[in-house]
């Protein structure tokens, strides 16, 4: 338990590996006070997430695998995971860019799981974007809706069931039915996608993390409007 350590005193590497230890049991308050020591010791908020956040999460999924964890022992984990996400994300949206661009971003139909969409949020919303973060279990007429609402330039969907990835061709399908797919960029990501299932279901990018997220959707962004 984290109460008897004096946080203050330790390393950074330590530091981490006890965040990681709290998220791990669900301790949210740990994990806090744990990302706000670590903010005060002047490590980025991307370094913060992750070497402390990212990494502790890493070891759930792994004993979630095998057996060792489960959901309910999972979900206090998400839950102190967002405990420390809701601290840094006012950090990562700090950047006072100019907007880049309108991105709605959902996890698609029968998935519930939001970490990794939301931390895709926050760190397009650090690089200027503006994000509509529709939510979880979101099916093809809430995607199509707030595309339309908002004029959305990119669309952005999150899978971590192989079982719910294939909804994502069910959204571009509309799409294109619409005639819209060419006017939006579409964005697909989550733990069991891959480069072959984006180009199958003719999405425009598959993103690996966050990080490739932002820079994927710079990128297309810009041969837009070299294009206009
Ligand atoms: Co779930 N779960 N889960 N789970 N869960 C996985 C995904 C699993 C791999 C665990 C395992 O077996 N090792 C496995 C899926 C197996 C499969 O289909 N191949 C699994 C399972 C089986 C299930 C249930 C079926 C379990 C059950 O009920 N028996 C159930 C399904 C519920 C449902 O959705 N219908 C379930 C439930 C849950 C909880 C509710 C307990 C909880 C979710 C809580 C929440 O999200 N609020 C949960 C969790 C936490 C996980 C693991 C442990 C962690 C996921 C996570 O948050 N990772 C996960 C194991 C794992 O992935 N290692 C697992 C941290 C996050 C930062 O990474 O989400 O990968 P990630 O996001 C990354 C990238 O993937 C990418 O960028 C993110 C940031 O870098 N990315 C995008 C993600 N979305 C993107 C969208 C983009 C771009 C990039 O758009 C452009």
């Amino acid at each position: 338990m984290s109460e008897e350590i004096d946080i203050k005193e330790m390393p950074i590497d330590e530091l981490y590996e006890l965040m990681g230890e709290d998220l791990y049991d669900g301790y949210v308050e740990e994990v806090v006070e744990e990302v706000e020591e670590a903010l005060s010791r002047d490590m980025t908020p991307a370094n913060v997430l992750t070497n402390g956040l990212v990494a502790g999460m890493d070891v759930v999924g792994v004993d979630f695998r095998e057996g060792i964890l489960f959901v309910p022992e999972v979900l206090m984990a998400a839950k102190a995971m967002k405990g420390g996400m809701k601290i840094l994300r006012p950090l990562l949206a700090e950047t006072g860019a100019p907007k880049v661009g309108t991105m709605v971003l959902g996890t698609v139909k029968g998935d519930i799981h939001d970490i990794g969409k939301n931390l895709v949020g926050m760190m397009m919303e650090g690089a200027g974007f503006e994000v509509i973060n529709i939510g979880i279990n979101q099916d093809v007429d809430a995607f199509m809706n707030a595309i339309e609402e908002h004029n959305a330039d990119i669309v952005g969907m999150s899978a971590l069931l192989t079982t719910t990835m294939p909804y994502m061709r069910v959204v571009i399908d509309a799409m294109k039915r619409k005639g819209i797919r060419k006017d939006v960029i579409v964005l697909v990501g989550g733990a069991p996608l891959n480069e072959a299932f984006a180009e199958d279901i003719e999405a425009d990018a598959y993103c690996r993390d966050a990080a490739v997220t932002v820079d994927t959707a710079k990128k297309f962004m810009a041969i837009r409007q070299s294009a206009n």
